[in-house]
């Protein structure tokens, strides 16, 4: 072991080797490579932590507008290296831990994956709250700590299988649990109405069950660490009197049971993609995590405020898709029931709180769930839906007299065999403003999909164009590009895009086309190297890359990707001798497990590189569809035991 070289690289020594010592019990010479990520990630969330403690004690004596994204998935991926970037000391850990003989890049490897998402939604949550730190809003994510995130992928004969992704087996080195937090969610129950003595209407909700969820922070880290928010995550707990009174009538066996029953409710992420998947334990897990957010928000509002004048200007509770739209109708409940403000004051208040994300134009893919349901699982917020949808349809009325088609259209409630709740009307009706995610998709929600309401409210509805963090996906992701766009731009673009502009005239100097064909020629090295150590499979860094990474999907067109390599190959086959690029062709992607079109899809692919692989005359051209789970065809006990 030498010396470190800067008193930072002593000090982060000096913290890893303790994390080492006191927290694992281990000595530097017996500790195995988890011993080791995880010394180094809570040495790096140390750094974090007092930034985290100061930002939120700013928070509190300032009483800023919060923002609070509410969210079913957050697809987080690995934090190790993205919060050594945060708090600038990437170098110093990976000279300090060389110094020491041990691979920075190892350790990564041994982090599994935050799946706490299927794909697009869920990334730009994760996007967003990066974004949001860095820019320093005051903004908080609310979500559920799935215990099992996304599937992991195999396949057997070409054919995809699913594993449960067991990312919490390990513990998890970024959270912490609040049990101070703690909130009860009922479910099921009845209604009582009275009169209280001021004379006022009074509905109480007596639920049947109540399951208690218990928060788990990770702070997430803005860019040079000026600002560190929280992604508070919900974990479902049975609540102890629902145990203790079956276990008092002496069936212990029974009341663990019932125990697990309640705590299934945060147990696994529903994997569909594009698809609305309907079953009864999701709505119980969109009520579940919404309740909990609700709650959060109205105690930390009632800290500094004795009325709910000013809830509207304390926070912007945000949709992210119609997973947590019932949150409209929860901080009415909360309002009115609990806090006994009357329907118009707790209308106004709700309205001027949420805004709602669309993300979908697809009619498969819009939520609306059975009425029979909701009166069983939820019957306070049915009665409450009810409430809004008369008095929005007298408005709809109102205005088109004549249109009595336009008022069924619009209504909350889809009328048929089997009555359902729209949650997109819902959503959009209690939201002062409605977005799409795209300009293109923006402007053909308000033309088709959402047309009546555009109509009756124009102002409502915004674009706001989908993005990605420049932190994680150039910053982190491809170094050599980074330093080459600081060393010509200077620094200031990974916060401010815009200055990428600055780049363009590069364009016209060759040195600087040289270096940026060098990195991509590097980064396809070290791509090639990967999936020669995790896929055993050799392909050709000087081939033309055609990369498609996305859940596997008909409207995604990974099919007419594969029928076009399809075609070149019989092209190539036909004429042998005909000039060509070497090409490797890569796909990436999970299929919901009862998508059985996109399973087909996957078995395909899978049989075209199969053929690929054996043609002679296509000795550097290949075709892989890579097991997105990233570890090759290893599963989690055989990397955890070569680590
Ligand atoms: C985060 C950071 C921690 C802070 C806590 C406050 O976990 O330092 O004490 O949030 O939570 P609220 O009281 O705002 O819910």
């Amino acid at each position: 072991m030498t010396d470190p070289a800067t008193p930072e690289g002593a000090a982060l020594r000096a913290a890893f080797l303790n994390h080492l010592r006191l927290g694992r019990g281990k000595h530097e010479h017996n500790a195995t490579a988890y011993d080791r990520y995880l010394a180094l990630a809570r040495t790096v969330r140390d750094r974090i932590a007092a930034r985290w403690i100061e930002t939120h004690w700013g928070y509190h004596l300032a009483d800023p507008k919060r923002v609070y994204y509410l969210s079913a998935e957050f697809l987080l991926g690995r934090s190790l290296r993205n919060n050594f970037q945060s708090v600038g000391l990437l170098d110093e850990a990976r000279s300090a831990l060389r110094e020491m003989g041990i691979d920075f890049a190892e350790l990564e490897e041994i982090e599994p994956d935050a799946g706490l998402g299927n794909g697009g939604l869920g990334r730009l949550a994760a996007c967003f709250l990066d974004s949001l730190a860095t820019l320093g809003y005051p903004a908080y994510g609310y979500g559920i700590r799935y215990e099992f995130g996304i599937f992991e992928q195999r396949f057997e004969s070409g054919w995809q299988v699913e594993r449960p992704d067991e990312w919490l087996r390990f513990g998890n080195p970024w959270e912490i649990v609040r049990p101070e937090y703690t909130v009860p969610v009922g479910f099921g129950g009845h209604t009582e109405e009275s009169v209280d003595a001021t004379g006022r209407w009074r509905v109480r909700w007596v639920p049947a069950v109540r399951v208690l969820g218990v928060p788990y922070d990770t702070p997430i880290a803005g860019h040079d660490l000026r600002t560190v928010n929280t992604l508070r995550l919900w974990s479902a707990r049975a609540s102890e009197e629902f145990d203790l009174d079956v276990f008092n009538q002496g069936d212990y066996v029974k009341a663990v049971e019932e125990k697990t029953a309640s705590e299934v409710i945060a147990k696994v992420l529903y994997p569909s993609d594009s698809t609305w998947a309907g079953r009864e334990l999701r709505l119980k897990q969109q009520y579940f995590f919404v309740a909990c957010a609700i709650s959060d928000i109205v105690r930390r509002y009632r800290q500094d405020h004795a009325d709910f004048a000013r809830f509207a200007d304390k926070a912007a509770i945000q949709l992210n898709d119609t997973h947590p739209a019932v949150a409209v109708a929860e901080l009415m409940r909360v309002l009115l029931d609990e806090h006994g403000l009357g329907w118009d004051e707790a209308w106004d208040i709700t309205q001027r709180t949420f805004g709602y994300t669309n993300h979908t134009l697809l009619a498969e893919a819009l939520e609306r769930w059975p009425v029979a349901l909701f009166e069983r699982l939820l019957p306070r917020h049915l009665q409450i839906i009810y409430e809004i949808n008369a008095r929005f349809l007298r408005l709809v009325l109102n205005r088109w007299p004549n249109d009595p088609d336009r008022a069924a259209r619009m209504s909350l409630i889809e009328e048929g065999p089997e009555r359902k709740v729209r949650m997109a009307h819902l959503a959009t009706v209690g939201s002062h403003k409605v977005n799409g995610v795209a300009a293109l998709h923006s402007a053909l929600l308000a033309r088709d999909v959402l047309h009546d309401f555009a109509e009756m409210y124009p102002g409502r509805f915004t674009n706001k164009t989908n993005g990605v963090t420049p932190r994680r996906w150039l910053l982190s992701c491809n170094p050599r590009l980074a330093e080459l766009l600081t060393e010509c731009i200077g620094p200031g673009w990974e916060t401010d895009l815009d200055r990428l502009e600055r780049f363009a005239p590069f364009a016209d100097d060759s040195t600087v086309r040289a270096r940026v064909r060098s990195i991509k020629r590097a980064n396809k090295a070290d791509l090639a190297a990967w999936l020669a150590r995790e896929h055993r499979f050799a392909v050709d860094p000087d081939a033309r890359f055609d990369v498609q990474i996305k859940r596997i999907h008909e409207y995604k067109r990974q099919l007419l990707n594969a029928l076009h390599v399809v075609a070149l190959y019989l092209r190539a086959k036909r004429d042998p001798q005909a000039p060509r690029t070497p090409q490797v062709f890569l796909f990436g992607g999970k299929a919901a497990p009862a998508y059985r079109q996109a399973k087909v899809i996957i078995r395909f692919i899978n049989a075209v590189a199969e053929v690929i692989k054996l043609a002679p005359q296509l000795g550097r051209d290949a075709v892989i569809l890579v097991n997105l789970s990233g570890r090759g065809d290893k599963d989690l006990d055989t990397v955890m035991r070569e680590a």
